[in-house]
């Protein structure tokens, strides 16, 4: 079935990381966030793929080309992140108007059963149960399997059953995307859903596995998920002395050096290298040409390109952006003292992250001086520098300029 997914998110939640690339393009396992989303897609039924593009969208575009798997690929330009049902409209000229079509997020990961599920049963829409609804798009059903519609935000929830932001429209819906703007001014593609469950019966599918990747720590979160479905495979150089337990990917033209311990799942991408003598564990992704030194130890975190952690130190639960480069004894704090769950400025407001272990957000080309630390939960902007012994203790990004 013809498919659009929406890439054209700011992702301004995931900042500083999406200063310089949208977030669909934030690398989950060996693949960007949007791939993952477009192969669940192809290998649930999708025919055709129609990315909805914006900010940074040559990235999107210069990653997919024109096919994917043989499915052909189309790019549909979003001037202004006006909604997802302006999304969808830019999409339209690209779609059959005589056919059904799916739209997905294309921030989000999905499980392959749940969206075969979803491709099969249209009209429908994705859902997903959770403890806390009042803070998501809550679907009303009949009791049954059929949606009745959605509410945004509602004090008493209809259900636990989140909008998991996938649907199957039925072809007619494609002349219901000129919706009015919503109280939050923005042209929302839940109004087409309320329309379609009034001409339709609109099956709820509920997702046995989903995750949306909005907040920096959901992105640990794919990458826990991606990581751990992986099967060992060791193509670059590794030492004989070096051991490696549990799913390790080491990928052709990847280093891992003499005395190093990694226990999986760890995916080393090419061109990077570990060692010697580092402790490299659980679900971390060390991205291309990055570098893990001589008695460094790494912890469930993802390095984008070219990220150095060169000796003496510690990373754990925390995302490194491509190119920031670690002094020396650089430690990074990743618990806090009273085992609450660490927080983290959004938006200018704190957030829990819901994690115990979280460490940190550093944006591209970050450089810490030697033996500096940084508090948990603390993010710091692209290019920002920590002098050498410094102590980090809040964000500094909300204050930052926005260099993007
Ligand atoms: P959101 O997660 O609501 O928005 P975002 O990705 O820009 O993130 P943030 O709130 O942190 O700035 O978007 C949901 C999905 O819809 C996501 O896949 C991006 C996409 N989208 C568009 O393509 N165009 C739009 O105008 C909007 C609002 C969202």
């Amino acid at each position: 079935m013809q498919t659009v997914i929406l890439a054209a998110g700011r992702g301004t939640r995931m900042r500083p990381l999406t200063d310089r690339r949208p977030k669909p393009m934030l690398p989950v396992g060996d693949k960007p966030l949007v791939a993952h989303t477009a192969d669940a897609a192809i290998d649930a039924g999708a025919s055709s793929l129609t990315l909805v593009v914006g900010y940074e969208a040559d990235d999107v575009r210069s990653y997919f080309g024109t096919e994917r798997r043989g499915i052909p690929v189309e790019f549909a330009v979003q001037e202004a992140q006006r909604g997802t049902a302006d999304a969808v409209r830019a999409a339209a000229a690209h779609l059959d108007p005589e056919g059904p079509f799916v739209v997905l997020n294309g921030d989000a990961l999905y499980d392959v059963p749940s969206l075969t599920e979803l491709y099969d049963g249209g009209p429908a829409v994705g859902s997903f149960r959770v403890d806390n609804p009042s803070s998501y798009g809550v679907l009303e059903t009949d009791g049954n399997d059929f949606v009745t519609g959605v509410i945004e935000k509602p004090e008493n929830p209809p259900s636990d059953l989140i909008n998991a932001g996938s649907y199957v429209f039925p072809a007619e819906a494609q002349a219901w995307l000129n919706v009015a703007e919503s109280d939050r001014g923005e042209l929302e593609l839940t109004d087409v859903l309320s329309r379609t469950c009034d001409e339709y019966d609109v099956r709820g599918i509920a997702f046995d596995r989903w995750l949306d990747v909005g907040r920096p720590w959901e992105l640990l979160e794919a990458n826990e998920w991606k990581l751990g479905e992986m099967e060992s495979r060791i193509e670059g150089d590794v030492s004989e002395s070096a051991e490696l337990n549990g799913p390790v990917v080491v990928e052709d033209g990847a280093t891992v050096r003499s005395g190093v311990v990694i226990d999986g799942p760890v995916l080393v991408r090419r061109g990077a290298s570990i060692g010697p003598n580092a402790y490299v564990r659980g679900h971390t992704l060390v991205g291309e040409g990055a570098k893990v030194g001589h008695a460094v130890e790494v912890k469930n975190s993802v390095l984008m390109e070219g990220a150095t952690v060169g000796h003496l130190s510690y990373v754990g639960d925390s995302l490194l952006g491509r190119d920031v480069n670690f002094g020396a004894g650089t430690k990074v704090a990743n618990l806090r003292h009273d085992g609450e769950p660490v927080r983290q400025m959004l938006k200018g407001e704190l957030i829990s992250s819901g994690r115990r272990k979280y460490g940190v957000v550093l944006g591209d080309g970050v450089k810490t001086g030697i033996n500096s630390s940084l508090n948990a939960g603390v993010r710091l902007p692209t290019e920002g520098t920590v002098k050498p012994g410094e102590s980090v203790l809040y964000d500094r990004v909300d204050d930052a300029p926005d260099t993007s």
